[in-house]
């Protein structure tokens, strides 16, 4: 019998809608987050877990980054990384995203879950806090909310 857990977020905003997937197999195994997205303009979006899964006021009501432990924004592969840090999804010329994602702080059980939080895409390049810009360390320079959605627990 399998202990693994799985969640999904779809995405929504304004021309841009997206499906994601989360699969964990055991609560000390890393994230595989799968992520298809189209509607972005072509590039480099950041790509986070934001604290709250609250959409009532659209994106905005997402709050900040995930960030259970207190660190500062960077990327993904950073110690010092808010855990919602997922750093960018890279759209083509046609504005689709289809990756997937290993992480190994993204969880979906225990204290720290991000289940029942939001994924928010955002306009422009996550600079991973080395942009230099005043907002460089929490948000990444990242720009607007272009869509988000709230994660859920699915068989
Ligand atoms: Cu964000
Ligand atoms: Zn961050």
């Amino acid at each position: 019998m399998s202990s693994g857990r799985n969640a999904s977020c779809t995405l929504v905003g304004d021309g841009v809608t997206g499906s994601i997937s989360f699969a964990q197999e055991n609560a000390d195994a890393p994230t595989t987050v799968t992520v298809e997205i189209t509607g972005l303009t072509p590039g480099n979006h950041g790509f986070h877990i934001h604290q709250y899964g609250d959409l009532t006021e659209g994106c905005k009501s997402t709050a900040g980054h995930f960030n259970p432990f207190g660190k500062t924004h960077g990327a993904p592969s950073d110690d010092e990384r808010h855990v919602g840090d997922l750093g960018n999804v890279t759209a083509g010329d046609d504005g689709s995203v289809s990756t997937s994602i290993t992480d190994a702080q993204v969880t979906l059980f225990g204290e720290h879950s991000v289940v029942g939080r939001a994924i928010v895409v955002h306009a422009g390049e996550d600079d991973l806090g080395k942009g230099g810009h005043d907002d460089s360390l929490t948000t990444g320079h990242a720009g607007g909310r272009v869509a988000c959605g709230v994660i859920g627990l699915t068989a």
